[in-house]
């Protein structure tokens, strides 16, 4: 998803042996100074909570640590720098989580 200005991440609920709720797409290839854009589409509350590494799912928020808690609800993060930024949700840390690889 490189060459574009902003990608959008959504929230949605899993299908056919997904996990209960995913973002979509999980995980992203984007240029530095493209925008992420996280849309919460299922109306369940989530966290978009970055981490240094989706090994350990918990604490974290360095980077960012936002409530996208109803329907509608959007949190823009625009990378800065080259580089992988993870993240993932704390109520839904155990299979809840994305990765944008920054380019
Ligand atoms: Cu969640």
């Amino acid at each position: 998803m490189t060459g574009e200005q902003t990608v959008e991440v959504i929230t949605r609920e899993g299908e056919d042996g997904e996990p209960a709720f995913i973002f979509d797409p999980p995980f992203v290839r984007i240029d530095a100074g493209t925008t992420v854009v996280w849309s919460n589409q299922d109306g369940v509350f989530h966290t978009i909570t970055s981490t240094d590494s989706l090994d350990s799912r918990s604490g974290g928020g360095d980077t960012f640590d936002e409530t996208i808690s109803s329907e509608g609800d959007t949190f823009e993060w625009t990378a800065e720098e080259p580089g992988r930024q993870e993240y993932y949700c704390s109520p839904h840390a155990g299979f809840m989580f994305g990765s944008i690889d920054i380019v």
